[in-house]
C-alpha cells in the first residue's frame, strides 16, 4: 500500500506547548488503551470489540485533528476562496478505515491491535454506518469531499446530523420491514461537537411590509447548533469540515405562551421543533410535500449561510467582496432555499438594494439536477411557503418579478412562454417550482452525465436554455478509489500496486490505462482472477453466516444493488430469472453457467410497486432455491439492509453489474463505475453514465442492450402497448403469466397480477428480448475465462476518467473557479 508520509512533525502553528500524537504502532496501541481508560472510562479487561473500536477513533481522529486545524489556518491565513457543499445528504459509510487508509495509518493500527490481542478488521466491523443519505445522491456528495481534500480544494460540506438516518430493513416473509437506524447509540468518536457554533432559525410568523425592506416578526426561533466531522485527504496534510447541524431548544422558546405561564406547552412547542433534524426523508425519487421537510431544508441553509457569512467576515471586513470569496453549491434543489436567505440576509441585515444582492448571488449559486423524472422534481405550494417562510415567499416574488420583467420580457417572449418559465406554477394550486428558481439564480446548472446534460436542456430546463445557453453544463459523476479500492478491496489494490509500480493510481487514476498492455498477460489474467475469486468467497461466507444460503464461488455472481425503483426495472431482471430457470427445466441437460443473482436495495417506505418487487424476488428466491431440479445452477439472493459497508463488500465480489434502466431515466448511475473499476463487466442500457463507460471501455467490452433514448421516446409517442410485445414472444408471456398467476406465490396467486399486468410504465417487455439475448452473451463470454478476464482488465485500465477527482477538477474550472492549496501555502513540517 501507497508510502505517504504520515504526519509525524507538528504543522499546526500554535504556540502552546503540547504532546502531538505519533503513528508508531507502540505508541497508538497507548493511546487506543489511554482513550479506553480515560475518554471512555472503561477499564480495559471489560472493554466490548465496539468499546475497542470507539478507543481507536479518538486514537485516529488525534492523528487528523493537527491536519483538520492547521487546513483552516491555512484556508484563513491565505485567504483562500472556498466552495461550500450544501447537501440535505450525505451517504459517508463507516469513517474509520477509510481514515486509516487515507492517513496510511492501516500498518500501524493493524500492529497495535494485534500487540493487544485484538484484529482491527473484525473490530472496525463494529463501527455503525452513518447513513445520512437515500441513494445516489447522497452518496455522490461523500465521494466528492473524499476528493475535494485530497485535490487540496478549500471546502465545506453542510449537511444535517439526523438521529435516524435511512431506516434499516429486515425481511420478513420476503417483506420489506422498515425500523429505525439508531446509528448514534454507540457515540460518535469521529466528529467534534461545536456547541458554540449555533444560528437562530426562525419559522412562521408575520410579514410587516409596511416598511423597507419588510419586516418578518417570526412565530418561532430554534437554534442549529454544529457538529464537524474530518474528512482527511488521501495522503498529505489536508483534512476539510464536514459540519452536520442539530436543532436545539437552547434558550428560545415561545414567549407568548411563556408569559401566559405556560410554560410546559412553550417548551412542548419547542420540543416539537427539536425533532425537525431527527429523521432523514427515505424517499430518493418522489419529492415529499411534508412541512417537516421543507422545515428540514430551510433549517439546513439558513445556519449554513449564517455559517458561511460569519467565516467570511472573519477574513474580510465587507460583505460585499463575499462572491469572490464564496462558492456555495446546491445538491440538487433540496438546498436552494439558499438563495432566498441569502438574499434576505443581505437586503434585511446588510441593507443592500436587490439588485446588488441578486448579483451577488448569481456569482455565489451554481446547481446540480440529478434526476429528469418529474415526480422527484419540488414544487412547495404558495399557502405552505407563505405560512412558514413569508419573507422567502416575498423574495421569491421579487425574484420572479425581475427576472421577466429584466430578462424574459425584453426578449419578446409571449406570455405562455413566460407562464413556463414563471418560478410560480399557477393552477388552483399555486406552486413554487424550486429547479426554476435553482436555475434562474445560478451561473452555472449541471447534470451529471452527458446524456443526462444534454436530455437536461432539450426537455425539462429547454425553455431555459434559450434564455441562458452558456449557463449550462455537465460534469459526469465520479467515485473515489480510496473508498471503493483501497478500502473495499484490498486484494485488487495490491495488485494494481503491483503491477503499476506503486499506489500512485490511487490520486491520479489514469495511471491504471498501464494496464492495457498486461491484458493479455495470462499470468495476470489468472491474478486478477485469484482476486476476484477471493471477493467472492468473503461474499459467500457472508450470506451463508448472515442468511444461511449457500452459494458457489465459482458460479457467475450477476449482482444489482440499488434503490429499488420501477424505472431501474429490477423486475425486468426478474423476468430474466425466471425465464433462465424455465430454460435450465426445460433442457436440464444443456451444459448452463451456474448463475447467483444478487440483489439489495431499500424502496422508499411507502412506495408500495417498489416493495412489492422486492417480495416477489424474495419469493422466486425462496422457489427457486428450494427447486432440487435446478440443483445449484440458480441461485437467487435478496441481500438485507443495502448499505455502503454491504456495497463494500459486494462489489469486489461481483462479475457482472446490472445497469438495465430504461434509457433517459438514469440520470448518471454510480455503482456502474465501482463495479467496472473492480473488475466486473457490465450488461446495461444506452443510459446515464453507461454510454460513456461504453466509449472509455470498448464495445466488445461491455453487454450493450435495449432500446436506445430516441426509441423509448418513439414507442411512448406511438402510444406504447406491452402486449405487443407479450403477445409477440411465447417465452416472455410465459414468464409474465406464471408470476401474475402465482407460480411463486401458491398463497396468494394473484399476489403479483398488478405488478405484472400495470401498464409498464419503464417498457420492460420492449427490452425483455435484448436483454436476454445479451445475457446469452454473457453466459458465452464467462465461459472462456482468458476472454472474460482479458475484459475485466480492460475495464480496469480504462476506467480512469470515473474518479471523482477528476470531476471535482471538472467542477473547479468549469463552475466554482476555485484553486487548491499549493505546495508553497502548506506549512513547512517542523
Ligand atoms: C425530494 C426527494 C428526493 C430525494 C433525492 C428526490 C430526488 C433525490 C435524488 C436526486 C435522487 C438521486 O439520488 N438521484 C441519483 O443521483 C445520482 C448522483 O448524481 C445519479 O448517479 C443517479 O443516476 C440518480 O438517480
Amino acid at each position: 500500500m501507497a508510502k505517504t508520509t504520515p504526519t509525524a512533525a507538528k504543522n499546526l502553528l500554535t504556540t502552546y506547548d503540547y504532546i502531538n500524537p505519533k503513528p508508531d504502532a507502540e505508541l497508538v496501541r497507548k493511546s487506543i488503551v489511554y482513550k479506553l481508560i480515560f475518554i471512555l472510562g472503561i477499564d480495559p479487561k471489560d472493554a466490548t470489540p465496539a468499546d475497542w473500536l470507539n478507543a481507536a477513533m479518538f486514537a485516529a481522529r488525534d492523528l487528523s485533528t493537527e491536519n483538520f486545524l492547521s487546513t483552516r489556518q491555512i484556508h484563513e491565513k491565505f485567504k483562500k476562496r472556498t466552495v461550500y457543499y450544501l447537501s440535505m445528504e450525505f451517504l459517508m459509510g463507516r469513517a474509520f478505515t477509510n481514515s486509516l487508509i487515507n492517513q496510511d495509518l492501516y500498518g500501524a493500527f493493524e500492529q497495535a491491535f494485534k500487540e493487544l490481542g485484538l484484529n482491527l478488521a473484525d473490530i472496525s466491523e463494529q463501527e455503525a454506518d452513518p447513513a445520512l443519505g437515500n441513494g445516489g445522491l447522497g452518496r455522490l456528495a461523500a465521494c466528492f469531499l473524499d476528493s475535494l481534500a485530497t485535490l487540496r480544494v478549500p471546502a465545506v460540506g453542510y449537511g444535517i446530523r439526523y438521529q435516524y438516518g435511512m431506516f434499516k430493513q429486515e425481511i420478513v416473509d420476503g417483506k420489506q420491514i422498515e425500523k429505525p437506524d439508531l446509528w448514534l447509540d454507540n457515540g460518535m468518536a469521529w466528529q467534534f461537537a461545536r456547541p458554540a457554533k449555533r444560528f437562530p432559525v426562525s419559522f412562521g410568523g408575520t410579514l410587516d411590509t409596511s416598511h423597507y425592506p419588510p419586516r418578518w416578526k417570526p412565530a418561532e426561533q430554534i437554534n442549529a447548533v454544529a457538529y464537524d466531522e474530518i474528512v482527511p485527504a488521501f495522503g498529505g496534510q489536508i483534512a476539510n469540515p464536514l459540519r452536520l447541524w442539530t436543532a436545539h431548544t437552547g434558550d428560545l422558546f415561545n414567549l407568548a405562551s411563556f408569559n401566559e405561564g405556560d410554560y410546559f406547552s412553550s417548551m412542548e412547542a419547542q420540543m416539537k421543533n427539536e425533532t425537525i433534524a431527527n429523521v432523514l426523508y427515505p424517499n430518493d425519487a418522489t419529492a415529499v410535500g411534508r412541512e417537516l421537510r421543507l422545515k428540514q431544508e430551510y433549517f439546513l441553509v439558513s445556519a449554513s449561510v449564517q455559517d458561511i457569512i460569519a467565516r467570511h467576515l472573519c477574513r474580510y471586513d465587507s460583505i460585499h467582496t463575499l462572491p469572490e470569496d464564496v462558492a456555495i453549491h446546491l445538491n440538487d434543489t433540496h438546498p436552494v432555499l439558499a438563495i432566498p436567505e441569502l438574499m434576505r440576509i443581505l437586503i434585511d441585515d446588510y441593507y443592500l438594494p436587490f439588485d446588488q444582492a441578486w448579483a451577488m448571488c448569481q456569482k455565489i449559486f451554481s446547481y446540480t439536477n440529478h434526476t429528469l423524472m418529474s415526480e422527484a422534481l419540488e414544487k412547495w405550494s404558495v399557502d405552505m411557503m407563505a405560512q412558514l417562510l413569508p419573507r422567502h415567499l416575498d423574495i421569491i416574488y421579487k425574484i420572479n418579478h425581475h427576472f421577466i420583467e429584466n430578462v424574459v420580457r425584453p426578449q419578446g417572449y409571449d406570455d405562455d412562454f413566460i407562464r413556463r418559465v414563471s418560478i410560480i406554477e399557477e393552477g388552483e394550486q399555486r406552486q413554487v417550482r424550486m429547479a426554476w428558481l435553482a436555475v434562474i439564480a445560478s451561473h452555472k446548472v449541471n447534470g451529471v452525465a452527458k446524456i443526462h446534460s444534454d436530455l437536461m436542456v432539450s426537455s425539462l430546463f429547454a425553455d431555459f436554455a434559450a434564455l441562458f445557453p452558456e449557463r449550462f453544463t455537465n460534469v459526469t459523476n465520479g467515485v473515489t478509489p480510496r473508498r471503493w479500492i483501497a478500502v473495499a478491496n484490498p486484494k485488487l489494490a495490491r495488485f494494481l500496486d503491483k503491477h503499476l509500480g506503486g499506489s500512485g493510481w490511487l490520486t491520479d487514476l489514469n495511471q491504471l490505462n498501464q494496464l492495457n498492455k498486461l491484458v493479455d498477460n495470462k499470468d495476470i489474467q489468472n491474478e486478477f482472477a485469484n482476486v476476484k475469486h477471493a471477493a467472492k468467497v468473503r461474499l459467500a461466507e457472508y450470506i451463508q453466516r448472515e442468511m444461511n444460503i449457500t452459494i458457489n464461488p465459482n458460479a457467475l455472481f450477476d449482482v444489482q444493488i440499488k434503490r429499488i425503483h420501477a424505472y431501474k426495472r429490477q423486475s425486468m431482471n426478474v423476468l430474466h430469472i425466471v425465464h433462465r430457470y424455465n430454460q435450465i427445466l426445460n433442457n436440464p441437460n444443456a451444459d448452463w453457467q451456474p448463475r447467483v443473482f444478487i440483489l439489495a436495495g431499500k424502496a422508499a417506505s411507502s412506495y408500495n410497486e417498489a416493495k412489492q418487487t422486492i417480495r416477489l424476488i424474495n419469493d422466486i428466491a425462496y422457489f427457486i432455491n428450494h427447486d432440487e431440479r435446478v440443483r445449484d445452477l440458480i441461485k437467487v439472493v435478496f441481500i438485507p439492509n443495502y448499505s455502503v459497508s454491504l456495497a463494500e463488500l459486494i462489489i469486489p465480489a461481483a462479475d457482472l453489474s446490472e445497469q438495465i434502466s430504461l434509457a433517459g431515466k438514469e440520470a448518471s448511475g454510480t455503482s456502474n463505475m465501482k463495479f467496472a473499476l473492480n473488475g466486473a463487466l457490465t450488461i446495461g442500457t444506452l443510459d446515464g453514465a453507461n454510454v460513456e463507460i461504453l466509449q472509455h471501455v470498448g464495445a466488445e467490452n461491455i453487454f450493450i442492450f435495449g432500446n436506445t433514448v430516441e426509441q423509448v421516446q418513439t414507442l411512448y409517442r406511438n402510444g406504447y402497448n406491452p402486449y405487443d410485445f407479450i403477445d409477440n414472444d411465447p417465452e416472455l408471456a410465459q414468464v409474465v403469466n406464471q408470476i401474475a398467476q402465482g407460480a411463486f406465490s401458491p398463497d396468494e396467486p394473484h399476489r403479483y397480477h398488478k405488478l405484472m399486468h400495470n401498464r409498464d410504465e419503464f417498457q420492460r417487455y420492449a427490452d425483455f428480448r435484448s436483454y436476454v439475448n445479451a445475457q446469452a452473451q454473457v453466459d458465452k463470454l464467462y465461459r472462456q475465462p482468458e476472454k472474460w478476464y482479458r475484459a475485466a482488465l480492460v475495464n480496469m485500465a480504462n476506467m480512469g476518467y470515473f474518479s471523482s477527482d477528476r470531476s471535482i477538477e471538472d467542477y473547479c474550472r468549469e463552475i466554482w473557479r476555485i484553486e487548491p492549496v499549493s505546495e508553497q501555502e502548506l506549512p513547512r513540517l517542523a
